[in-house]
C-alpha cells in the first residue's frame, strides 16, 4: 500500500492487489454496550483471499449489507475494507431484482422463470459503475484487481475503461448458462462485453467456460480457440483474453481441525443420541433457494416412507434451510412450499417418538455445522443446478474418520471433481430414491473406501491452490501484457521487425559476445515449415547448415525444445549428437553428455495410459482427426479435420477428459490440444538447460503459443525471437522458419567471429 495525492483535497491509499464482491467478508454488529463494529464473517472466500490479502497489503470492496448507510474506510485483520453504499432502492433493484431475480435464475438453467425489467437493468449498470470507480481510485499503477461474480458483470470492462494499466480477473461463481437460455437476456451484448473487460475469465465447471466462449462467438463474432478469446482492437491487434474453469474449493485443512476438536465431537455425539442412536441420520444444508433440489429431497424421502422401503423408526432427515433473499417473491413462495410439504411428510408419517424431517429453518455457527456433518451418515446434495457446491466439499473434508456416504447431484460442479459419490440426476426421482437407500444400507468398507478417495481429491485441491492458481494466470497476463507493451514502445505495434533489422543484429551481437551461450530452438514452425505429417517434417537445408556449425562451436550449447516426444523429435531434427533435445513441453530431456532423462512415476503412468483410452475413443471415427502419445498425456491432432470435425473432436476429447474427474493440464496449440497430468512447460525446460551448460544468455525461438511460456522465462540480455503472428511476450519477431533461417546463419557467422 502507498499514499498518493489523489487531487490537491485528498489522501487516498493505493493498493497493488484489490478484491471486489458484492458483499464485504465483514458484518455489522452491535456489542454488548451497544457499540457498532465489524465481525469478519468466516466465508470460503476470505479464507483463500486472506494469504494474499495480507502478503500484497490488499483491499477489499463491496456492500456491508446495510442499506443507506456510509461506512468510512476501515482496516480489518490487516486486510483494508471499503465499504460501497448501497440505498435500499439499489438493493430492491440491482441486488433483490436484476442479480437475483434476473441473472440468478436465468444462469440456473430457468429453474423458475427469469424477471426482465428495465429499470433494474439501469439500476444495475449504476451500481456495477459505483463499484468499478471505487476500484478505479484505489487501485495503484498495473494493479491487480480480482471482480467475484454474478452482480458484478460490467464491472470489469467499466474498469479497463477508466484504467487500462491494470490486469483485470473476473470469477463466476455460479454457472454459465448455454447459449439458447443466455440469449433469453435482452442485455446479452451488454453482460458478455463488461465481463470481457477482464484479462482473466474464471468459471466453476469446462462446460461453464465453454458455454461463455459460445455466446462471445454468437453475440460479438469474436474469434475463439480453446480457452481464448481473440477481441479486436481499434489498432487492428487484438487482446487475448483466458476464460476458463477454475473449481473452487474450501479451507479443507480448517474444516479437518474442526472436525478433530473435542468440543465438536461431543456435540456430535449429542446430535446422535438426540436423534436417535441407531438411526440412519441423513441431512441437507443449503440456502433456502429452488437451486439446491430441497423439495425433490424431501419428495424422494417421503415416496421412501410411504413405500415401506425406508421408515421413521430407522431413519430421519435433517434439513438446515438457512434463510436466504426473503425478500424476494419466489424464495418466499418456495419458503411455503417447502414448509407446507415438511408439515404433510411429518403429519403422515411421523410419530409421537420419531420425527421423519427435522426442518430448520435458520442460521448456524460454523462449529454447529461441522458436528450436523459428523453426526450425518449420508449427505444428500440434490442441486438442480449449482455452480459448486461447498457443502459436499464440507462433508468429505470433515470426515476423517473416513464414514459416511454423500450423495451428489451430476447437476453440482462438484461432481466434476466427486466422482466417487454417490452420482444422482435429482429429476429422476425413482433413481434418486435407489440412490438415498443405496446410501442408507452401504456397508462400513464401501464407505471407506469411497471416502478415501474422494477425501484426497479434495486434500489436494484446497481453496489455496485455487486462489493460487487463478492468481498465477492473472499474473502471466500482466507479465504477457507487459512484454507486448515493451515491444510497441520499443519499435511501432504493427512493424515487423525484419532480419536485417538493426534491433535485431544488435541483440544478436550483443548475445553473441557472451562467452558461454544457450542457443535454443523450437522446431516445428520454428526450423521446419508445416508439413501434414508430422513425421515428415524436416529443418530447412539452411537451418540443418546453421545447426550444424553452432553445435560445433565451444561456448555454444545448442537446444531443441518442441512439444513433440522425446523420440518423434530425435527422428525428425537430425541434428548432431552434442545437441540438448527436450521433448514433450520440457518433459523429456536428453543430456548429451549423461544420457539422461526425467521419469514419470508408475501411478502417473497408469493415469496417462487411462486417459489415453479415453481419448482414443471419444475422437474415434472423425475423419483427419488423431491422438499422439506424449509421456505424461496426450495430443489430439485436428490439422487435417475440416472446421466442423475439428471442433466435434476437441469437444468429445474435453468431455472424454472431464470425465476421468482429474484435474488435467490442458494445452493448446495450432490444431493440436494436448492434455497433460502435469503442468510441464517450455519454460522449465530452459531454466534446466540454463542451469545445467551454464549459459550467461539464452536465445530462444518459437512460433507456438507454447513457446510464449519460454519467452517469459527470459530475462535482460537474453533474445526472444517469435516466429509468425500473434501475440507475443518475445522481444522481437521474424515472420517466418525461412527468416529465421537467416538469422541463424546471421548469429553463427557472429559467434563464428567473435
Ligand atoms: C455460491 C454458488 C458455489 C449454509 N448454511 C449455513 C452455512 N452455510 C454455508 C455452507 C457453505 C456455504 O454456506 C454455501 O455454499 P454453497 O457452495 O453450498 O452454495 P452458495 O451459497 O449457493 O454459493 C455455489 C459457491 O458460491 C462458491 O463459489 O459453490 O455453487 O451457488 O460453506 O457451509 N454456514 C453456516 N451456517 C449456516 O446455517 N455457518
Amino acid at each position: 500500500m502507498s499514499l498518493n495525492h489523489q487531487n490537491s483535497l485528498e489522501m487516498v491509499a493505493t493498493h497493488d492487489f484489490i478484491c471486489i464482491s458484492n458483499r464485504l467478508p465483514v458484518d455489522r454488529v452491535i456489542d454488548a454496550d451497544g457499540k457498532p463494529g465489524w465481525a469478519t464473517s468466516p466465508g470460503g472466500l476470505i479464507t483463500a483471499m486472506d494469504a494474499v490479502m495480507r502478503e500484497k497489503g490488499g483491499a477489499w470492496i463491496g456492500w456491508p449489507g446495510v442499506a443507506d448507510e456510509e461506512f468510512e474506510p476501515f482496516s480489518k485483520e490487516l486486510i483494508d475494507i471499503y465499504p460501497v453504499m448501497l440505498t435500499a432502492k439499489d438493493v430492491e433493484q440491482f441486488y433483490e431484482g436484476f442479480a437475483n431475480d434476473t441473472v440468478w435464475p436465468l444462469y440456473h438453467d430457468v429453474i423458475v422463470p427469469p424477471a426482465y425489467h428495465r429499470d433494474w437493468w439501469v439500476t444495475y449498470q449504476r451500481v456495477n459503475q459505483r463499484f468499478a470507480n471505487e476500484a478505479a481510485r484505489l487501485a495503484s499503477p498495473h494493479a491487480m484487481v480480482w471482480v467475484h461474480d454474478y452482480q458484478l458483470q460490467l464491472v470489469p470492462r467499466m474498469l479497463r475503461e477508466l484504467r487500462p494499466d491494470l490486469t483485470i480477473g473476473f470469477f463466476n461463481h455460479i454457472p454459465f448458462p448455454a447459449y439458447e437460455l443466455f440469449s433469453q437476456l435482452p442485455w446479452r451484448r451488454q453482460i458478455i462485453n463488461g465481463v470481457l473487460g477482464a484479462d482473466i475469465i474464471g468459471f466453476q465447471r469446462p462446460a461453464d467456460g465453454g458455454n461463455f466462449r459460445r455466446a462471445v462467438r454468437r453475440l460479438l463474432g469474436y474469434k475463439t480457440k480453446n480457452e481464448l478469446v481473440w477481441e479486436p482492437q481499434s489498432d487492428g491487434a487484438y487482446r487475448t483474453i483466458v476464460a476458463r474453469s477454475f473449481p473452487i474449493s474450501i479451507d479443507v485443512a480448517g474444516f479437518e481441525a474442526m472436525a478433530k476438536s473435542p468440543a465438536i465431537q461431543e456435540r456430535a455425539r449429542e446430535l446422535r443420541h438426540q436423534l436417535g442412536q441407531d438411526k440412519v441420520i441423513m441431512l441437507g444444508v443449503d440456502r433456502l433457494d429452488y437451486t439446491k433440489g430441497i423439495r425433490h429431497r424431501i419428495k424422494a424421502y417421503s415416496e421412501l416412507l410411504a413405500d415401506g422401503r425406508l421408515s421413521v423408526e430407522n431413519t430421519t432427515l435433517v434439513q438446515v434451510a438457512s434463510p436466504s433473499r426473503e425478500r424476494v417473491e419466489t424464495y418466499r413462495q418456495l419458503r411455503d412450499e417447502i414448509e407446507l410439504t415438511v408439515g404433510r411428510v411429518n403429519g403422515d408419517y411421523g410419530s409421537i417418538a420419531d420425527t421423519a424431517v427435522h426442518y430448520l429453518h435458520q442460521g448456524y455457527p460454523r462449529e454447529e455445522m461441522v458436528a450436523l456433518y459428523l453426526a450425518a451418515d449420508v449427505m444428500l446434495v440434490t442441486a438442480l443446478r449449482d455452480g459448486m457446491n461447498l457443502v459436499a466439499k464440507e462433508y468429505v473434508a470433515t470426515r476423517f474418520d473416513r464414514r459416511g456416504t454423500l450423495v451428489l447431484s451430476e447437476f453440482a460442479g462438484a461432481s466434476d471433481e466427486l466422482k466417487q459419490a454417490l452420482l444422482v440426476n435429482p429429476h429422476d426421482i425413482e433413481g434418486l430414491k435407489d440412490r438415498i437407500v443405496e446410501a442408507a444400507t452401504m456397508g462400513a468398507a464401501e464407505q471407506e473406501r469411497r471416502m478415501r478417495s474422494l477425501r484426497r481429491r479434495v486434500a489436494d485441491h484446497d481453496v489455496a491452490r485455487w486462489s493460487q492458481s487463478f492468481l498465477d494466470a492473472m499474473e502471466r497476463s500482466r507479465l504477457l501484457r507487459e512484454a507486448e507493451e515493451r515491444r510497441d514502445a520499443s519499435e511501432s505495434a504493427s512493424t515487423e521487425y525484419a532480419v536485417s533489422g538493426s534491433e535485431l543484429i544488435g541483440a544478436l551481437g550483443d548475445f553473441s559476445r557472451q562467452e558461454s551461450v544457450l542457443v535454443a530452438l523450437d522446431f516445428d514452425g520454428t526450423l521446419s515449415p508445416e508439413v501434414d505429417r508430422p513425421e515428415d517434417a524436416r529443418a530447412l537445408p539452411e537451418v540443418q547448415n546453421s545447426l550444424e556449425r553452432l553445435a560445433a562451436m565451444k561456448g555454444v550449447s545448442l537446444a531443441l525444445l518442441s512439444g513433440r516426444s522425446l523420440a518423434s523429435l530425435r527422428h525428425v531434427s537430425r541434428v548432431p549428437d552434442s545437441v540438448y533435445l527436450v521433448g514433450s513441453h520440457g518433459a523429456e530431456v536428453h543430456d548429451p553428455d549423461t544420457g539422461e532423462g526425467m521419469g514419470i512415476s508408475e501411478e502417473e503412468q497408469q493415469l496417462v495410459s487411462r486417459l489415453g483410452a479415453v481419448l482414443n475413443e471419444a475422437v474415434e471415427g472423425i475423419p483427419g482427426v488423431w491422438v499422439e502419445s506424449k509421456p505424461v498425456g496426450h495430443a489430439v491432432h485436428t490439422r487435417l479435420a475440416s472446421a466442423d470435425d475439428a471442433l466435434r473432436a476437441t469437444a468429445a476429447a474435453d468431455s472424454a477428459a472431464d470425465s476421468l474427474g482429474v484435474l488435467l493440464k490442458v494445452r493448446e496449440g495450432k490444431n493440436i490440444r494436448e492434455f497433460a497430468i502435469r503442468d510441464v512447460t517450455k519454460a522449465e525446460g530452459i531454466r534446466l538447460l540454463k542451469k545445467r551448460v551454464g549459459a550467461l544468455a539464452v536465445l530462444f525461438a518459437g512460433d507456438d503459443v507454447t513457446d510464449e511460456d519460454a519467452f517469459l522465462a527470459l530475462s535482460d540480455g537474453d533474445v526472444s525471437i517469435k516466429v509468425g503472428q500473434g501475440p507475443t511476450a518475445a522481444t522481437h519477431r521474424v515472420s517466418s522458419p525461412e527468416a529465421m533461417a537467416e538469422v541463424l546463419h546471421k548469429l553463427a557467422i557472429l559467434l563464428e567471429s567473435r
